[in-house]
Protein backbone atom coordinates (compact mmCIF):
# COMPACT_ATOMS: atom_id res chain seq x y z
CA UNK A 1 0.00 0.00 0.00
CA UNK A 2 2.90 2.53 0.84
CA UNK A 3 5.16 4.01 -1.76
CA UNK A 4 8.30 4.18 0.57
CA UNK A 5 9.28 1.37 2.89
CA UNK A 6 9.73 4.15 5.82
CA UNK A 7 6.42 4.88 7.60
CA UNK A 8 6.01 7.92 9.05
CA UNK A 9 3.56 7.87 12.00
CA UNK A 10 2.42 11.04 13.38
CA UNK A 11 0.76 11.50 17.17
CA UNK A 12 -1.33 14.53 17.36
CA UNK A 13 -3.76 15.92 20.08
CA UNK A 14 -4.62 17.94 23.18
CA UNK A 15 -1.57 18.85 25.48
CA UNK A 16 -1.37 16.59 28.65
CA UNK A 17 -3.46 13.48 27.11
CA UNK A 18 -0.02 11.01 26.76
CA UNK A 19 1.13 11.02 23.46
CA UNK A 20 4.77 11.23 24.43
CA UNK A 21 4.06 8.75 27.39
CA UNK A 22 2.32 6.31 24.84
CA UNK A 23 5.51 6.60 22.48
CA UNK A 24 7.44 5.71 25.28
CA UNK A 25 5.81 2.87 26.39
CA UNK A 26 5.47 1.21 22.83
CA UNK A 27 8.45 1.61 21.52
CA UNK A 28 10.94 2.01 25.33
CA UNK A 29 12.08 5.63 24.20
CA UNK A 30 12.43 8.65 26.87
CA UNK A 31 10.84 11.68 25.71
CA UNK A 32 9.81 13.68 28.61
CA UNK A 33 6.31 13.82 30.26
CA UNK A 34 4.50 16.21 32.56
CA UNK A 35 1.02 16.23 34.36
CA UNK A 36 1.45 19.69 35.03
CA UNK A 37 3.53 21.68 32.21
CA UNK A 38 2.98 20.71 28.23
CA UNK A 39 6.36 19.14 27.67
CA UNK A 40 6.84 18.74 23.86
CA UNK A 41 7.47 22.22 22.44
CA UNK A 42 8.23 21.70 19.02
CA UNK A 43 7.51 17.94 16.96
CA UNK A 44 10.27 15.79 17.73
CA UNK A 45 11.01 12.68 15.92
CA UNK A 46 13.34 9.97 15.43
CA UNK A 47 13.71 6.69 13.44
CA UNK A 48 12.81 2.95 14.38
CA UNK A 49 14.68 0.17 12.40
CA UNK A 50 13.91 -3.21 12.12
CA UNK A 51 17.33 -4.47 12.70
CA UNK A 52 16.11 -3.16 16.55
CA UNK A 53 12.51 -3.33 16.38
CA UNK A 54 12.19 -6.96 15.18
CA UNK A 55 8.53 -6.64 15.10
CA UNK A 56 7.77 -3.46 12.83
CA UNK A 57 6.20 -4.07 9.56
CA UNK A 58 8.10 -1.55 7.48
CA UNK A 59 12.06 -1.76 7.05
CA UNK A 60 11.92 1.67 8.72
CA UNK A 61 9.45 3.61 10.73
CA UNK A 62 9.37 7.61 11.60
CA UNK A 63 8.06 8.38 14.79
CA UNK A 64 6.88 11.80 15.38
CA UNK A 65 5.69 13.42 18.71
CA UNK A 66 4.03 16.73 18.27
CA UNK A 67 3.25 19.95 20.40
CA UNK A 68 0.13 18.96 22.15
CA UNK A 69 -2.74 21.64 20.99
CA UNK A 70 -4.80 23.68 23.71
CA UNK A 71 -2.94 24.91 26.06
CA UNK A 72 -3.16 28.14 24.70
CA UNK A 73 -4.54 29.92 21.28
CA UNK A 74 -1.09 31.86 21.00
CA UNK A 75 0.49 28.50 20.97
CA UNK A 76 -2.05 26.85 19.04
CA UNK A 77 -1.41 29.48 16.76
CA UNK A 78 2.32 28.93 16.92
CA UNK A 79 2.07 25.23 16.77
CA UNK A 80 -0.04 25.24 13.29
CA UNK A 81 2.94 25.77 10.68
CA UNK A 82 4.72 22.54 12.53
CA UNK A 83 1.39 20.17 11.43
CA UNK A 84 1.35 22.11 8.03
CA UNK A 85 4.43 20.95 7.41
CA UNK A 86 4.13 16.99 8.76
CA UNK A 87 0.52 16.04 8.10
CA UNK A 88 1.45 15.68 4.27
CA UNK A 89 4.48 13.75 5.14
CA UNK A 90 2.60 11.48 7.21
CA UNK A 91 0.83 7.70 6.12
CA UNK A 92 -0.74 6.66 9.66
CA UNK A 93 -1.94 9.94 12.08
CA UNK A 94 -2.74 9.04 15.38
CA UNK A 95 -4.60 11.28 17.23
CA UNK A 96 -4.41 10.66 20.92
CA UNK A 97 -7.70 11.48 23.46
CA UNK A 98 -8.07 10.61 26.80
CA UNK A 99 -10.76 8.26 27.84
CA UNK A 100 -11.62 10.14 31.42
CA UNK A 101 -13.65 13.39 29.87
CA UNK A 102 -16.70 13.95 28.38
CA UNK A 103 -15.04 17.27 26.92
CA UNK A 104 -14.03 16.95 23.26
CA UNK A 105 -14.84 20.13 22.02
CA UNK A 106 -11.20 20.97 21.73
CA UNK A 107 -10.38 18.27 19.71
CA UNK A 108 -13.11 18.93 17.66
CA UNK A 109 -12.47 22.63 16.61
CA UNK A 110 -8.31 21.42 16.25
CA UNK A 111 -9.51 18.57 14.34
CA UNK A 112 -11.49 20.65 12.04
CA UNK A 113 -8.89 23.02 11.40
CA UNK A 114 -6.31 20.44 10.38
CA UNK A 115 -8.87 18.65 8.23
CA UNK A 116 -7.98 20.64 4.73
CA UNK A 117 -4.01 18.86 5.32
CA UNK A 118 -5.56 15.52 4.92
CA UNK A 119 -5.05 13.49 2.03
CA UNK A 120 -7.35 10.42 1.32
CA UNK A 121 -5.24 7.96 1.93
CA UNK A 122 -3.96 8.61 5.68
CA UNK A 123 -4.53 6.03 7.75
CA UNK A 124 -5.95 7.33 10.80
CA UNK A 125 -6.20 5.94 14.02
CA UNK A 126 -7.90 7.18 17.29
CA UNK A 127 -6.28 6.79 20.51
CA UNK A 128 -8.13 6.48 23.41
CA UNK A 129 -5.74 6.73 26.16
CA UNK A 130 -5.98 7.14 29.90
CA UNK A 131 -8.51 4.11 30.30
CA UNK A 132 -7.23 3.25 34.02
CA UNK A 133 -9.23 6.63 34.67
CA UNK A 134 -13.00 5.81 33.44
CA UNK A 135 -14.72 6.96 37.23
CA UNK A 136 -16.97 3.89 38.01
CA UNK A 137 -19.96 4.52 40.15
CA UNK A 138 -20.08 4.05 43.99
CA UNK A 139 -19.70 0.36 45.05
CA UNK A 140 -17.88 -0.61 41.71
CA UNK A 141 -14.66 -1.44 41.29
CA UNK A 142 -11.90 0.77 39.51
CA UNK A 143 -8.90 -0.24 37.71
CA UNK A 144 -6.64 -3.33 38.83
CA UNK A 145 -3.42 -2.16 39.45
CA UNK A 146 -2.03 -5.61 40.32
CA UNK A 147 -3.32 -7.05 37.29
CA UNK A 148 -3.00 -3.91 34.84
CA UNK A 149 -6.59 -4.41 33.95
CA UNK A 150 -9.66 -2.51 33.38
CA UNK A 151 -12.64 -3.70 36.04
CA UNK A 152 -15.90 -5.29 35.08
CA UNK A 153 -17.13 -1.87 35.40
CA UNK A 154 -14.99 0.17 33.28
CA UNK A 155 -14.75 -2.43 30.52
CA UNK A 156 -18.62 -2.06 30.29
CA UNK A 157 -18.16 1.94 29.77
CA UNK A 158 -15.76 1.31 27.10
CA UNK A 159 -18.37 0.59 24.25
CA UNK A 160 -20.64 3.21 24.86
CA UNK A 161 -17.06 5.61 25.09
CA UNK A 162 -15.97 4.43 21.57
CA UNK A 163 -19.55 5.45 20.35
CA UNK A 164 -19.63 8.47 21.69
CA UNK A 165 -15.86 9.27 20.52
CA UNK A 166 -16.75 7.87 17.36
CA UNK A 167 -20.07 10.18 16.60
CA UNK A 168 -17.81 13.13 17.55
CA UNK A 169 -15.41 12.27 15.28
CA UNK A 170 -17.15 10.99 12.45
CA UNK A 171 -19.05 14.18 12.10
CA UNK A 172 -16.00 16.19 11.50
CA UNK A 173 -13.96 14.01 9.23
CA UNK A 174 -17.16 13.68 7.48
CA UNK A 175 -15.82 11.22 5.00
CA UNK A 176 -12.56 13.00 4.04
CA UNK A 177 -10.37 9.61 5.25
CA UNK A 178 -11.49 6.28 6.03
CA UNK A 179 -12.90 6.05 9.30
CA UNK A 180 -14.87 3.35 11.17
CA UNK A 181 -15.13 2.71 14.90
CA UNK A 182 -12.88 -0.04 14.73
CA UNK A 183 -9.84 2.80 14.32
CA UNK A 184 -10.87 3.62 17.60
CA UNK A 185 -8.44 2.23 19.95
CA UNK A 186 -9.22 2.24 24.27
CA UNK A 187 -6.17 1.53 25.89
CA UNK A 188 -3.64 2.89 28.81
CA UNK A 189 0.05 3.75 28.14
CA UNK A 190 1.18 3.28 31.71
CA UNK A 191 -0.16 0.37 32.85
CA UNK A 192 0.18 -1.33 29.36
CA UNK A 193 -3.22 -2.61 28.80
CA UNK A 194 -4.52 -2.22 25.26
CA UNK A 195 -1.00 -1.49 24.00
CA UNK A 196 -0.45 -3.96 21.80
CA UNK A 197 -3.82 -3.50 20.04
CA UNK A 198 -2.84 0.45 19.60
CA UNK A 199 0.76 -0.77 17.63
CA UNK A 200 -1.19 -3.19 15.49
CA UNK A 201 -3.53 -0.70 14.69
CA UNK A 202 -1.05 2.13 13.77
CA UNK A 203 0.69 -0.37 11.76
CA UNK A 204 -2.42 -1.45 10.20
CA UNK A 205 -2.13 -4.72 10.95
CA UNK A 206 -5.50 -5.25 11.40
N1 LIG B 1 -3.36 7.71 34.72
C1 LIG B 1 -2.73 7.79 33.55
N2 LIG B 1 -1.92 8.83 33.30
C2 LIG B 1 -1.30 8.88 32.11
C3 LIG B 1 -1.48 7.87 31.11
N3 LIG B 1 -0.73 8.22 30.03
C4 LIG B 1 -0.11 9.38 30.34
N4 LIG B 1 -0.44 9.77 31.59
C5 LIG B 1 0.04 10.99 32.30
O1 LIG B 1 -0.44 12.15 31.64
C6 LIG B 1 0.52 13.22 31.80
C7 LIG B 1 0.82 13.86 30.46
O2 LIG B 1 1.50 12.93 29.63
P1 LIG B 1 2.45 13.38 28.42
O3 LIG B 1 2.89 12.10 27.77
O4 LIG B 1 3.48 14.35 28.85
O5 LIG B 1 1.38 14.12 27.50
P2 LIG B 1 1.60 14.80 26.08
O6 LIG B 1 0.35 14.53 25.31
O7 LIG B 1 2.88 14.36 25.45
O8 LIG B 1 1.66 16.34 26.45
P3 LIG B 1 2.34 17.59 25.62
O9 LIG B 1 3.76 17.22 25.35
O10 LIG B 1 2.16 18.74 26.52
O11 LIG B 1 1.52 17.75 24.39
C8 LIG B 1 1.75 12.58 32.47
O12 LIG B 1 1.71 12.88 33.85
C9 LIG B 1 1.57 11.10 32.25
O13 LIG B 1 2.16 10.30 33.25
C10 LIG B 1 -2.36 6.77 31.42
O14 LIG B 1 -2.58 5.83 30.63
N5 LIG B 1 -2.96 6.79 32.64
MG1 LIG C 1 4.54 15.41 24.87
Amino acid sequence: MLKSDTLTVLFFGKTGVGKSSTLNSLFGLNWATDDAIACTKAPQFTYLDRSHYLDLPYQQVRLVDMPGIGESVTDDEKYMPFYEEWIPQTHSLVWVTQADTRAYKRDEIFLTKLMPLFQPSLFLTVALNKIDCLGVDEGEKAFNFETGEPSEAQLRQIPEKVDDVYGIFKSVINGKVIFEKSQIIPYTSIHQWGLQNLKNKVFQRN
